[in-house]
C-alpha cells in the first residue's frame, strides 16, 4: 500500500517545508497537511490542509481514519523561549500531542511516526563540545524537560510495544521560507533579515554565544531520509545527535560582511543568553552517520549566501 502521510503543525518552520518536500516525493494527495491556522500560500494551494489542533484526540482520529493515513510526522511544539512564558501551556502541547500519536501507533492504526527532539534536551552538566549521543542530560527549561521525557516515552514505546517511532535532536534549524517562532536560535534568522533591510542588527545573544545550527535543507533531507531507512538501521530509539555546523554571533556577522560590506552588529544579550549557555557549543553525531548515512551539504559560507539570495527575493 502506498503511504499516505499526516503533517501535525505543517504550517510551522519546519513543517512547511517538509510538507512542500513530501508532496514533490509521495504527490500532493498522499501528504495531508494539518495545523491549528492556515499558513503559507504555497503550501495551502499544494495539497490536501486541515484545521488540526495537536492536543485533540478525536480530532486527529478522524483525520487518520478519513485519509488512512499510516505515517505521521508531529511538528507541532512550543519552542524553548517562548515555552519559558507559558510553562503549564507548553507542557500540555509538547507532551499530550507525542502521546496521542504514540498511543496510535501502538493500537496499529499508524506504522511509523517522526517526533523531533531539540539540543534542548541537554543542559549546564552536559560537556559542551563535541556533545555525545549518551551522556548527562539536565536541561533546565520547559522546552527541554518536555523533550527529553519524551525520548524517554519514544524508547519505551518502541521496546514495549514496538511503535516505529523516529526521531533526531535538532539544532538551530535557519531557513527563509517560513520564520521561526518563540526559539533562542532566531537570532540566526533574524539577522539575515534585519541585514537586509537595516544594514544593521541587535542580537540577543551574546557574541560568544556559540550554538549548532543547520540549514533547513539538511534538516529535511535527515528527516526524509531517517524516515526512509530500513528499520534495522535505526539503532537509537530516543532521539539522535544531529549536526552541520557551529558559530557564534560574532562569526556569523563577520561572514555577513563579506556580502554586505556596511552591516554592523550590537549585543543586547536577553533571558534567551542563559538558555544559550545551557546548551551545547557543538555535537557529535557519529551515531546518525554511520547508522543511517546522515551527511550534511550546508557548510557556513554555502548557508549565509543561499539566506542572503532568498531573503534579498523575499523582500524585493
Ligand atoms: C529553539 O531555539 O528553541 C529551537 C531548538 C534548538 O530546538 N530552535
Amino acid at each position: 500500500m502506498a503511504d499516505k502521510i499526516l503533517i501535525i503543525g505543517a504550517c510551522g518552520q519546519i513543517g512547511t517545508e517538509l510538507t512542500l518536500k513530501l508532496r514533490e516525493i509521495h504527490g500532493a494527495e498522499a501528504v495531508v497537511a494539518s495545523d491549528i491556522r492556515e499558513g503559507a500560500e504555497e503550501l495551502m494551494q499544494s495539497g490536501p490542509f486541515e484545521i488540526l489542533d495537536a492536543t485533540d484526540e478525536p480530532g486527529i482520529r478522524a483525520v487518520v481514519k478519513k485519509y488512512e493515513i499510516n505515517q505521521v510526522y508531529l511538528m507541532a511544539a512550543m519552542l524553548s523561549a517562548t515555552a519559558e512564558k507559558a510553562p503549564m501551556k507548553a507542557w500540555n502541547l509538547n507532551m499530550n500531542s507525542l502521546f496521542h500519536i504514540l498511543e496510535m501507533g501502538k493500537e496499529g492504526l499508524i506504522d511509523k511516526i517522526f517526533w523531533p527532539s531539540s539540543i534542548a534536551v541537554f543542559g549546564p552538566t552536559t560537556p559542551k563540545d563535541q556533545t555525545p549521543q549518551i551522556t548527562a542530560m539536565e536541561p533546565t527549561t520547559v522546552y527541554g524537560i518536555s523533550k527529553q521525557t519524551g525520548e524517554r516515552w519514544c524508547e519505551y514505546f518502541h521496546r514495549k510495544f514496538g511503535v516505529d517511532v523516529r526521531s533526531i535532536r535538532y539544532p538551530g534549524i535557519i531557513s527563509y521560507k517560513t520564520l521561526p517562532g518563540g526559539g533562542t536560535t532566531d537570532y540566526a534568522i533574524e539577522i539575515f533579515h534585519e541585514a537586509l533591510k537595516n544594514k544593521s542588527y541587535t542580537s540577543f545573544l551574546a557574541k560568544d554565544a556559540e550554538l549548532p545550527m543547520m540549514y533547513m535543507d539538511d534538516a529535511i533531507k535527515a528527516t526524509i531520509d531517517i524516515m526512509e531507512a530500513p528499520s534495522e538501521k535505526i539503532s537509537i530509539r530516543s532521539s539522535y545527535n544531529l549536526a552541520a555546523i557551529n558559530f557564534t554571533p560574532e562569526v556569523l556577522a563577520k561572514e555577513i560582511q563579506k556580502h554586505l560590506k556596511d552591516f554592523e552588529i550590537s549585543y543586547e544579550p536577553d533571558f534567551r543568553q542563559q538558555i544559550a549557555e545551557s546548551w551545547p557549543s557543538s555535537i557529535d553525531d557519529s551515531q546518525a552517520r554511520s547508522d543511517w548515512g546522515w551527511k550534511h551539504d550546508y557548510d557556513l559560507e554555502k548557508m549565509t549566501s543561499t539566506m542572503l539570495k532568498g531573503v534579498g527575493e523575499r523582500l524585493e
